[in-house]
């Protein structure tokens, strides 16, 4: 049995790979499923995955690190009732050190298992960062994310399609200096060559040593993490003239506007419409987007935010723009469960330095 790790940071395109993976693992009659892990509870892409009939499971509240029981028992109940050959876990976007509190221990307590650690990153994002020196995120956070990259033996550089030539070029060319001894793919994960060009990667890279575990500073890695708000949130949209779908959709919006205009930084802002359209932006997506709905007297949404400011400020800007689109296009808006926080300092079960 395999079990392939993601990491890398919010919004990098784990999710998006994991699930063109299977597809294609699945075309080769190999069986494979997912473990998500959010530090909250109600998660798009949880859904998602049902949605598309893709039976998984989830670590929820809190990262693999430091749930590393309910992890192991999260896959030992995937290998009992859906009998994988391969598991794809997905860490927590603001997750680093999987290395040493998620890879080493999976790969001592289940010594039948080969362990593989992939660490995504958005190029765009990459770009602005490490070629033009944008500053983007808090100093705490950009530290996560660069030990992410430091960790990882096996880069992704994701979403290739969003650079032109040159500055692929001039990336590739920062990123050799720096990362220049791992295996860097470069990826489009809405391409299924691409993905199975990293199939193929993990085939060969699977017997490979275990890679060594990061040298951190917890202290900067839980101050990094408690910089970014975490709201999830349900949302039912109404309307007596068919136009549900549509105001979900101004609403995203709206949402989406007031984050970019009061220079929020994106971790991931991410809503699920009617339980089957994912719509999300991160800190390389443009601020607009279009999107084409149908007459509807109902629609529902669920959102993950994932964004630098506190979480109260994060609520009280959804509360703002729900009371516009009410007022602007005769909707009714519901808001439901929620929660709202800051993930917790990270302390993980195990650490094999
Ligand atoms: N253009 C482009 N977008 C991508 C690619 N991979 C993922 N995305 C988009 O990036 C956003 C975040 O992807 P997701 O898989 O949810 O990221 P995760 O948070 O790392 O799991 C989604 O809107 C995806 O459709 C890619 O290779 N190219
Ligand atoms: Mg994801």
């Amino acid at each position: 049995m395999k079990i392939h790790l993601l990491g890398g940071f919010l919004g990098s395109g784990k999710t998006t790979a994991i699930l063109s993976a299977i597809r294609i693992l699945e075309d080769r009659a190999i069986k494979a499923g997912p473990i998500t892990n959010e530090q909250g509870v109600r998660l798009v892409d949880a859904d998602l995955f049902r949605h598309f009939g893709v039976a998984g499971r989830e670590v929820t509240n809190g990262c693999f690190c430091c749930n590393y029981q309910d992890l192991d028992n999260q896959i030992q109940s995937l290998l009992e009732t859906e009998q994988p050959e391969i598991i794809f876990a997905e860490s927590v976007g603001s997750c680093t050190d999987i290395v040493a509190t998620v890879l080493k221990p999976l790969s001592l307590f289940r010594p039948d298992t080969q362990v593989t650690l992939s660490v995504f990153a958005d190029a765009l994002l990459l770009y602005m960062l490490l070629v033009e020196s944008a500053e983007l995120f808090s100093d705490q956070v950009r530290y996560i994310y660069f030990k992410q990259l430091e960790e990882a033996r096996i880069l992704i550089i994701n979403k290739v399609d969003l650079l032109n030539p040159g500055q692929l070029r001039d990336l590739k060319k920062v990123f050799r200096e720096k990362y220049g001894n791992r295996i860097i793919q470069y990826q489009n994960s809405r391409d299924e060559d691409s993905v199975r060009r990293w199939l193929k990667q993990l085939d060969k890279v699977s017997s490979l040593l275990i890679p060594e575990s990061l040298e951190i500073d917890y202290y900067t890695y839980g101050a990094g993490e408690a910089k970014l708000a975490w709201v999830d949130q349900e949302i039912e949209i109404e309307s007596e003239s068919g136009g549900a779908s549509l105001g979900a959709v101004d609403l995203i919006r709206t949402i989406l506007h007031k984050v970019t205009a009061r220079k929020y930084a994106i971790g991931h802002l991410k809503f699920l419409l009617n339980g089957k359209n994912k719509i999300s932006f991160t800190a390389s997506s443009p601020p607009t987007f279009s999107f084409k709905t149908h007459p509807s007297d109902s629609a529902n949404l669920l959102l993950n935010a994932r964004v630098q400011t506190e979480p109260e400020i994060l609520l009280q800007l959804i509360s703002e723009s729900v009371r516009e689109e009410e007022k602007r296009s005769k909707i009714r808006i519901r808001l439901n469960s929620v929660s709202a926080f800051r993930p917790g300092y990270p302390s993980p079960a195990h650490r094999i330095g």
